[in-house]
């Protein structure tokens, strides 16, 4: 799972890097890509500790890439083209506009201004889109037009390609025009930026820190309003230190948590974890939302996907409210689940598997 950082220059997407990663200034190479891997939080894994006493708890990680500021002359435009390649890799966009006013950090064309800042943004991945699948479709009419094997095959692809194209004609991002499953899987290769779900910053003066989001986007999975480089500031201090600063600004908690789940739901991620008495390790694995039991089971080892006998499941609410397995399991809360179970979110899972 990879997240990527876009956003105008100088709108502050480096501060949210440090706010997100903890880093300090002097750990980011300013004219390299940055990646770090963040833990996903997952408080039921606090529990589960508590319960099985394991040697380790551990969360899963997400990526996040801070990409390099763009050179002077290229301040129209977000910059974006020569990341287009790290863009598509990416799973989610963290969108950073600026809404702080600085004196002394000169704003995207002269003006501040969140809104159309983040309609140029959405514009220009729009026409990036729009290009490779404008090239993808010459090609495509092109071929089908010859009687080779997979001719059928790149009708179809053509068809998808024509509906993208209508869509991004008519200003409409891909994530509600592409149908989850194969068609998703057949675009997959294109990286299609307006395919990723976005999570907004909006990056404020430190008067608002703790204020609601100046303006709602309909779009975006999530919106948060911070001021970056405070967050990144209280992220690098000692607790102690940390509490009264936060409670000056009136922030009750850092924002670092809250933007890595949110990007880890706007990604249609759940977790499940495992763990037992006597066992080293409590853990949470992040597997898409409808995953079956023997996918989850995969997740973990191809051997134990292969050798897949049962799953036994509880819901981490009923094992919290039994308040052992041993309890669980008296009042029937643990299920014996097949490979085809629709694996839900916080499911606690053992898996019985042949070697
Ligand atoms: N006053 C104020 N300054 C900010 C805020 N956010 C960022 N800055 C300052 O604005 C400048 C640019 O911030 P960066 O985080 O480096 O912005 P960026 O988007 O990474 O910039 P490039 O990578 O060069 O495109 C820095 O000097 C920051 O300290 C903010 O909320 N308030
Ligand atoms: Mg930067």
């Amino acid at each position: 799972m990879r997240v990527a950082i876009v956003g105008f220059p100088y709108s502050g997407k480096t501060a949210v890097y440090r706010a997100v990663t903890g880093l300090s200034r002097e750990q980011i190479r300013p004219t390299e890509e940055n990646l770090a891997a963040i833990k996903i939080p997952e408080p039921r894994l606090d529990f589960l500790a508590e319960l099985f006493k394991p040697k380790r708890k551990t969360e899963a990680t997400m990526d996040f890439v801070d990409l390099p500021g763009s050179a002077e002359g290229e301040r129209e435009q977000a910059g974006l083209s020569k990341h287009l390649p790290t863009l598509r890799e990416s799973d989610a966009l963290l969108m950073v506009v600026r809404a702080f006013d600085s004196p002394s950090v000169l704003p995207h064309q002269g003006r501040v201004d969140p809104q159309g800042d983040l309609q140029q943004l959405r514009d220009e991945l729009l026409l990036a889109d729009l290009a490779i699948c404008a090239a993808r479709i010459d090609k495509l009419e092109k071929a089908v037009t010859k009687p080779t094997k997979d001719v059928e095959q790149l009708k179809h692809e053509l068809a998808l390609l024509a509906r993208c194209r209508d869509a991004l004609e008519n200003e409409k991002p891909l994530l509600n025009v592409v149908q989850p499953g194969e068609e998703k899987k057949m675009l997959r290769a294109f990286g299609f930026l307006t395919q990723k779900p976005e999570v907004l910053i909006i990056n404020v003066n430190e008067e608002q820190a703790a204020a609601p989001p100046p303006f709602r986007d309909a779009y975006a999975y999530a919106t948060f309003a911070i001021c970056a480089p405070l967050e990144a500031d209280l992220i690098s201090m000692a607790p102690a230190d940390r509490a009264g600063f936060m409670q000056d600004y009136g922030i009750q908690a850092l924002a670092r948590d809250r933007i890595v789940r949110a990007c880890f739901d706007a990604l249609g991620m759940i977790n499940f974890l495992t763990g037992g008495p006597g066992g080293e390790e409590v853990r949470a694995w992040p597997i898409p939302k409808g995953a079956t039991a023997v996918e989850a089971a995969g997740k973990i080892h191809t051997d134990i996907a292969r050798g897949f006998i049962r799953a036994e499941a509880i819901a981490y609410d009923d094992l919290r409210a039994a308040g052992s397995l041993r309890e669980a399991k008296a009042a029937n809360k643990v299920r014996q689940e097949h490979k085809n179970y629709v694996v839900q979110d916080g499911d606690v899972i053992t898996f019985k598997f042949s070697a």
